[in-house]
């Protein structure tokens, strides 16, 4: 038995553990999107395959015989990448994927379809946004620059940012719900804009914003393909074990 796991969450980093402590032999697979991830108890490499042929290659090269694809539930490209080369080659595949987040009675939260409506569900008059998506989207925001942006960053942008009026903040998390309540008052934040990203990791700004009784704009997940989708780390270790050869 030889796992590939496509990482970059917290849930992957546990999976990560629990792979190394059973002795299991796997590799572990970031994208290369930070400059210093975490590190983790297996072999891992850091970069793209190179689209689904790429992706073909590597699991061939490297007799994988089971993928887990412990992504993030926006990593919709991954996702589908390791579904049709797993389709392809009748490997064995499993999501480990959290649970998104559903609002209670005291949240005022707004769903918009995707992160591309983002923007346009900010109100007309100038806000102080907590722009909590990372780097990849903020281009978005350009068609509302009339707002002042609270930007948190994993590493330092790379040149200048393409909104006019931002203060960065740069962290890895996962956070805590008194350190993301301190920022959004200190910046005066009247707004709270994410991802419905689930899990622990990301969720403090959420209680944050319960607390302060500021509203929350959530972009919904994108589709991807179904399959065999388990919500914690030793729900994957068991479906290993049940579909590997014997005596493992
Ligand atoms: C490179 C690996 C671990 C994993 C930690 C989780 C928790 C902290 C919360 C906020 C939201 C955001 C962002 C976020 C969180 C965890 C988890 C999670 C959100 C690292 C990591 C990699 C990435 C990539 C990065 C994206 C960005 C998204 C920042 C490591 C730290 C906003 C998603 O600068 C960039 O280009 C950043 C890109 C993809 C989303 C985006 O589109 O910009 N994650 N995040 C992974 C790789 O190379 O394969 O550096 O150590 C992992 C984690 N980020 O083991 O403890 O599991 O969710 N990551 C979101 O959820 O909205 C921050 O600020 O409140
Ligand atoms: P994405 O849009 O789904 O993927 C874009 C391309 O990045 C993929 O086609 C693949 O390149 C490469 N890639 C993505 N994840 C990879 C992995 N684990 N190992 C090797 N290559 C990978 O991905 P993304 O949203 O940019 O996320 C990138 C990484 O950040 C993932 O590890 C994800 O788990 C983590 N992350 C993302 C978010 C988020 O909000 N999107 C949040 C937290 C963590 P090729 O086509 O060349 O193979």
């Amino acid at each position: 038995m030889r796992i590939l796991l496509l990482g970059g969450t917290t849930e992957a980093s546990q999976m990560a553990g629990l792979l190394a402590d059973a002795g299991i032999d796997a590799a572990f697979s970031y994208a290369g999107r930070t400059r210093a991830p975490v590190s983790q108890p297996l072999p891992t490499r850091v970069g793209g395959f190179g689209g689904v042929e790429g992706l073909l290659r590597y699991l061939e090269g490297a007799a994988i015989t089971h993928v887990i694809d412990a992504t993030h539930p926006f990593a919709a490209g991954m996702t589908r990448n390791a579904h049709d080369a797993c389709t392809q080659l009748g490997l064995p595949l499993a999501r480990l994927e959290r649970p998104a987040w559903h609002p209670g009675p005291e949240d005022d939260w707004t769903f918009v379809p995707g992160v591309e409506d983002l923007p346009a569900a900010l109100p007309e008059r100038p806000a102080r946004v907590f722009l909590a998506i990372g780097k990849q989207h903020i281009g978005l925001f350009s068609t509302a620059a009339r707002h002042h942006y609270l930007l948190r960053l994993v590493d330092p942008p790379e040149g200048a940012l393409p909104l006019p009026d931002t203060t960065v903040v740069l962290a890895r998390g996962p956070f805590d719900v008194a350190g993301d309540r301190a920022l959004m008052e200190a910046h005066g934040i009247t707004h709270v804009v994410a991802k419905n990203a689930g899990g622990s990791g990301a969720r403090a700004k959420l209680d944050a914003a319960r607390a302060l009784r500021l509203p929350v704009i959530l972009a919904q997940r994108p589709e991807v393909p179904g399959g065999h989708v388990l919500a914690q780390p030793e729900a994957v270790l068991s479906w290993l074990r049940h579909s590997a050869p014997r005596g493992v």
